[in-house]
């Protein structure tokens, strides 16, 4: 794909890029996307009728199961070229915001710091009735295990649908996302809000945004880029174009 000259100049000159991504920047790293049809033991199940804290109420043990499922896959995964782009554009960035809605830590297993997780890490479990980070607990064999302090039920440190997302990432999101002069929207099907709201927000603020999909969504009409592409071979050749106006400038 051709990456436009137009937007290489404005990515060049730009002071402030804020990026947010979606599964779609993890699915070349064999981590299924969140509304792919969900593969094997779980082609029955809607994800939003998984993760919501009444699905894991009415039956903790199919929801424990499920992110016991994607957190083997997520161990398995390695972060793929477009995760290392965008450690490469921070660099290049004088002030640079990345953005996820993801749950699977690629992007800081593949470098990028201060990463902005809008939806928690899947990696991380705490305990449902206090809210508490907790890293180790006893393995009783039983498939649900026990908060060691209260003996409350456990479940993974992600934002569920009906949950607020934390305050200081979203609203540092929200401040990132107004005052750019770049936004780039990556592997997002545009749907799930607050997060959705991210490159409107954007837009009004006058950003130009960018959006790095293969498939339409309901930014792909008022962004002034659509790089229809997988991001894993897209944003290698943004950063490639990008580089090269760099250097022919100096
Ligand atoms: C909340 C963690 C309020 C769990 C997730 C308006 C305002 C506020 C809320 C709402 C609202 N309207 C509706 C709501 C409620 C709801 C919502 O948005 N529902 C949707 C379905 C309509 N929002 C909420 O409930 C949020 N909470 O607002 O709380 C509140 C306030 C105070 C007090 C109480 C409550 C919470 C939302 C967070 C839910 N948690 N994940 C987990 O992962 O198990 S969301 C989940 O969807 C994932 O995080 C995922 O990242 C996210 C978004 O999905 P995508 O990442 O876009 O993935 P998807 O599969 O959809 O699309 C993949 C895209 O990639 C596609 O476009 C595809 O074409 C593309 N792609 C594929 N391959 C590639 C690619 N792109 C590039 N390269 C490739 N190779």
């Amino acid at each position: 794909m051709t990456i436009p000259g137009s937007l290489i100049q404005r990515l060049a000159a730009a002071q402030r890029v804020t990026v947010l991504t979606g599964s779609g920047v993890s699915a070349e790293s064999g981590v299924p996307t969140f509304r792919d049809a969900q593969t094997g033991l779980w082609a029955k199940y809607k994800p939003e009728e998984l993760a919501t804290p009444t699905a894991f109420r009415r039956n903790p043990r199919l929801v424990w199961e499920w992110y016991a499922w994607r957190r083997k896959i997520v161990a398995e995964a390695k972060p793929n070229p477009a995760h290392f782009a965008l450690v490469e554009l921070a660099r290049i960035a004088p002030k640079f915001h990345l953005i996820t809605q993801n749950v699977d830590g690629l992007h800081q297993r593949a470098g990028s710091e201060k990463v902005i997780e809008l939806h928690g890490n899947i990696t991380r479990t705490k305990c449902f009735d206090e809210d508490t980070i907790i890293s180790k607990w006893s393995d009783t064999g039983d498939v649900l295990p026990k908060c060691p302090h209260c003996g409350g039920l456990l479940r993974p440190d992600v934002v569920w649908f009906e949950e607020p997302l934390p305050e200081s990432e979203i609203s540092l999101a929200q401040q990132a996302s107004g005052s750019c002069d770049v936004f780039l929207s990556i592997g997002t099907s545009t749907v799930v809000y607050p997060a959705a709201a991210l490159p409107f927000l954007a837009l009004k603020s006058g950003a130009i945004v960018v959006e790095i999909n293969p498939q339409p969504t309901p930014l792909t009409e008022k962004a002034q880029f659509v790089l229809s592409g997988a991001a894993g071979a897209v944003l290698p050749e943004l950063l490639a174009s990008l580089e090269s106006s760099i250097s022919s400038r100096k």
